[in-house]
């Protein structure tokens, strides 16, 4: 995300609807200053009488003193950017209240009372999108993290919980369908058009999990009866028209709570399941309970529309937030240093399902691409911290990489080292124990402990500690004993605390390739599980005449950089022959890492290139892997690995020498690549997994193709765009396209953008394209692209679409002049008033400056130094950039 020749500022809505009030100087809240909250909440009653632009809240809370806490004298209701207009107690008007900051502050003597509470809200306004708001004519609410301040003053803080029950009246011609969580109890007409319903949901939950939408949807219903005979209704609501894309999301659902039940014993607990989607959501979809609120992309999936990779997100998403209903809901989190608990936990239980339900060596394989990509970078920059954090001053900047999908993989190792049967003990004992209540990460630790039979002591540090650790793997081989050492050697090479970093506990899954007694193209390899404990950890293996090839870290058995001395012939070995599918990759990455970096150091060497093109014409050939396995053997290691792996890295040339392989493989292979193209053009459409490897494959045939005959390629993508029936097709053809200088390019993405002129997502996708693509007036593209009708600020998906696609260009945000880290700057400027929550999620780009080289470095630091500089900052936008510029 970068600085502008041309900057022109982003289209969209400049009148500022919820003009954002100065924010108050950040406050730090830290972990250790937990204290248990003085008053309860265990009921709660919301009444809401609805309107566009002016909604009447009231809310009745049982309030009760809290016996585990020191005596406080008031009641301290958390608020945000509302105004009580009545404030009652025990019936009666409540006269000694007072406003401290955004927080309404309630002198209470007696140890329970009932508070009365009126606030009057402006949904059209809130342009936050956090809070109520509307949305294309629906209202609907976000309350993770701290959304419910913004609609009723509350002890809005996850370890109060209540049992709500909701009133909704308004317009029926409006807002025909009312819903919240739990069951509907009433529902009727009323005068004047207007009719109501109340929702009662009977599981306490914390405020953050409290959802109402109200709007003209339309439902596809489904139902799913529980193992123990519960028939559960299914609707997933959208706007009419939208109905025939939810199919393969209610399936998603189906499988996903039949998964839990089998494989974590997890049993849905209410009559009825409602997902919503909406267009205009800050982050993917919302786990509310019993209502469940979707970005639309993570819902709507037609064959025309949506790609492969598309309906991958949306059967692992549905199920992130259908988990969540246990590890969330039931148990939630005590404070929100505590996210991972859930989070990193959930993002495990979607990663489990999603590979029982597909290729569990591709969704290996893309878990951990992305973990790459977007956490190892986050964990060894400015913005680094514990999967638990320590301290935080936006809680909605810890959304976090690090959170979610480390917060997995730490969750992963226990479950690698204890075993599947031992760790489903661990997690039954963490769910029985903590069923109703507020917990912390240390319960799911010691859970796992007693109910795993595990020991966690030093474990504990993948808690404590950011960074991504080091781990380096010698292998010594005795000819005449036979016997073979393997001494690994840990380093931490960054921690977010002062503390010195300490070795990490780890589970290391090595395999010994013994090639002395095979057979010619078999290779016998035992795989072990060791665990490490200390900074130097040696294991000894007996009876290999020759010394072995090592395979380590199989399955990704640990999250960390494994540096292995050298040793070509071992990697391109393991690039065709290792069977475990994640290694096999592994090693094929670290070879075309070490080749773009060496030629974007000192220029393209024949031999090694040759070596790489005889990989790259093995793997085509294999008949061993099937189609989806070979589409992640011919996929070139993501811009940001090469970027994080080169530090300090010129983005630009580590762009054009990864294009150049890519176009040696695509000259040196054209006939075999060309042969799977034709090969592939034959699979009829459908979702199994050899039609979607046929699509992959034929994806990354193309790619090849095009970086080394553009011309020729051009017409292969044209005759592909045409003759697709399905997206994934039809966008690869346009993705390779559009980043060859030929007229085809403007006449197709012309095309797209009129044959889907009418679905918001699939325009998205033709704004990324075009801002992702590898094209020299990329910028000037962008600017224009914001100042279209139909780009808005407002919509989070539309902004992300063009804007992170351009911050992961390098082409585009590494542009030398800084006119990339300008643009970014001004979008995040533009934004922060209107979105401070999206804002926010633009400025790690510009924060990794530390890890480029030094001319576009002080560029990027200028643009985080003019954003420091600026008048209005939200306390979202404030932190990032304070602590990018550290
Ligand atoms: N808990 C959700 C993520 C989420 C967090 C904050 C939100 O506010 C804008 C929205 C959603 C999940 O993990 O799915
Ligand atoms: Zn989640």
């Amino acid at each position: 995300m970068d600085i502008s020749r041309n900057p022109a500022m982003p289209a969209g809505n400049p009148q500022l609807a919820d003009a954002a009030p100065m924010p108050q100087q950040p406050l730090t809240v830290h972990r250790k200053d937990y204290r248990p909250p003085a008053w309860l909440v265990p009921e709660v009653h919301l009444t809401f009488d609805l309107a566009l632009t002016c909604t009447c809240v009231t809310a009745l809370m049982t309030v009760r003193r809290n016996p585990q806490a020191a005596r406080e004298e008031c009641i301290c209701l958390l608020g945000d950017g509302i105004v009580a207009e009545t404030v009652m107690v025990d019936g009666g008007i409540a006269t000694g209240w007072h406003m401290e900051g955004d927080d309404l502050i309630l002198p209470l003597a007696q140890d329970d009372a009932q508070i009365t509470i009126l606030t009057r809200l402006d949904p059209a306004a809130n342009t936050q999108l956090m809070g109520f708001y509307a949305s294309q004519g629906m209202l609907c609410t976000q309350c993770e993290a701290q959304g419910f301040r913004r609609i009723s003053f509350f002890p809005d803080r996850p370890d109060v919980l209540s049992t709500y029950t909701v009133r909704m009246e308004g317009s029926a011609a409006q807002f025909p369908v009312l819903l919240s969580n739990g069951n509907c109890v009433q529902s009727g007409a009323l005068d004047n058009g207007r009719h109501f319903a109340v929702w009662h949901d009977p599981w306490p939950k914390p405020s953050y999990l409290f959802a109402l939408v109200a709007g003209r949807l339309v439902a596809n219903r489904d139902d799913f009866t529980t193992r123990s005979g519960r028939k559960v209704d299914l609707a997933i609501w959208v706007r009419p028209g939208d109905e025939a894309g939810t199919a393969h999301a209610m399936q998603s659902l189906k499988h996903a709570m039949a998964w839990d039940e089998q494989v974590f014993g997890r049993e849905y607990d209410l009559d009825v399941f409602n997902i919503v989607a909406v267009s205009d959501f800050n982050m993917g979809a919302m786990e509310n309970k019993g209502l469940n609120i979707f970005n639309t992309r993570y819902i709507l999936a037609e064959p025309d529309t949506a790609t492969d990779a598309d309906y991958d997100a949306i059967e692992g998403v549905v199920g992130h937030e259908y988990f969540h209903n246990w590890s969330g809901n039931r148990v939630t989190c005590r404070d929100w240093f505590q996210l991972s608990l859930k989070e990193g936990f959930t993002v495990l239980r979607d990663q489990l399902f999603s590979a029982a339900m597909g290729s569990d060596a591709v969704k290996r394989i893309e878990d951990v691409r992305i973990l790459r990509a977007a956490q190892f970078p986050e964990d060894s920059g400015p913005l680094a911290h514990p999967i638990r954090p320590d301290s935080y001053q936006e809680i909605s900047n810890f959304y976090t990489a690090t959170v979610y999908n480390k917060g997995a993989e730490v969750i992963r190792m226990m479950r690698t080292m204890a075993g599947e049967d031992a760790f489903r003990k661990g997690s039954d004992l963490y769910f029985a124990r903590h069923d109703g209540e507020a917990a912390t990460c240390e319960d799911f630790i010691s859970a796992m402990e007693d109910g795993a039979g595990l020991d966690l002591a030093g474990f504990r540090r993948w808690y404590e500690q950011s960074g991504t650790p080091h781990v380096s793997m010698t292998m010594k081989h005795d000819s005449s004993t036979g016997a073979v050492t393997l001494t690994f050697v840990q380093r931490l090479s960054a921690s977010g605390d002062d503390q010195v970093p300490r070795p990490m506990v780890m589970p290391m899954k090595i395999a010994l390739f013994d090639r002395s007694d095979s057979a010619p193209g078999e290779f016998r390899a035992q795989e072990h599980l060791l665990i490490l404990d200390a900074r130097e950890c040696r294991f000894r293996f007996d009876g290999f005449g020759e010394a072995p090839m090592v395979s380590a870290n199989r399955g990704f058995s640990a999250p960390i950089n494994l540096d292995i001395a050298h040793d070509e012939s071992r990697l391109q070995f393991l690039a065709m022959h290792d069977d475990d599918p994640f290694c096999r990759y592994e090693a094929l990455q670290q070879i075309l890492t070490t080749e773009v970096l060496a030629t974007a150091a000192q220029g393209a060497d024949t031999q090694r290139r040759r070596a790489i093109t005889d990989i790259f014409s093995f793997t085509l050939a294999d008949d061993r892997i099937d189609d989806l396995m070979r589409g992640e053997l011919m996929t070139l290691p993501p811009i940001s690995v090469l970027i994080e792996t080169a530090a300090p890295a010129d983005p630009v040339a580590l762009q054009t020498a990864r294009i150049a392989l890519q176009a040696a493989i695509g000259t040196a292979c054209a006939d075999q690549l060309s042969a799977v193209h034709t090969r592939t053009a034959q699979h009829r459409y459908s979702l199994d997994a050899g039609s979607r490897g046929a699509r992959k494959v034929r994806n990354h045939a193309l790619f090849l193709l095009a970086a080394a005959d553009g011309d020729a390629a051009a017409r292969l993508a044209q005759r592909q765009y045409e003759n697709a029936d399905n997206m994934t097709d039809r966008q690869g053809a346009l993705v390779a396209i559009a980043g060859v200088q030929t007229s085809l390019r403007d006449t197709l993405l012309e095309d797209f953008a009129q044959r889907y002129r009418d679905n918001a997502l699939v325009i998205d996708k033709w704004y990324a394209i075009q801002a992702g693509a590898h094209h020299p007036h990329v910028l000037d593209q962008v600017s224009k692209l914001a100042k279209r009708d139909d780009f808005s600020l407002r919509n989070p998906n539309r902004v992300r679409a063009l804007y992170m696609a351009m911050a992961g260009n390098p082409t585009a945000f590494h542009e030398a002049s800084g006119a990339g880290y300008e643009m970014l700057a001004r979008l995040i400027l533009a934004l922060d008033p209107i979105n401070p929550q999206t804002a926010a999620r633009f400025v790690p780009s510009l924060g990794r400056w530390r890890r480029i080289e030094p001319a576009r470095s002080a560029l990027m630091r200028d643009a985080l130094k003019r954003l420091a500089a600026s008048s209005y900052l939200s306390r979202d936008v404030r932190e990032q950039v304070d602590k990018s510029l550290g």
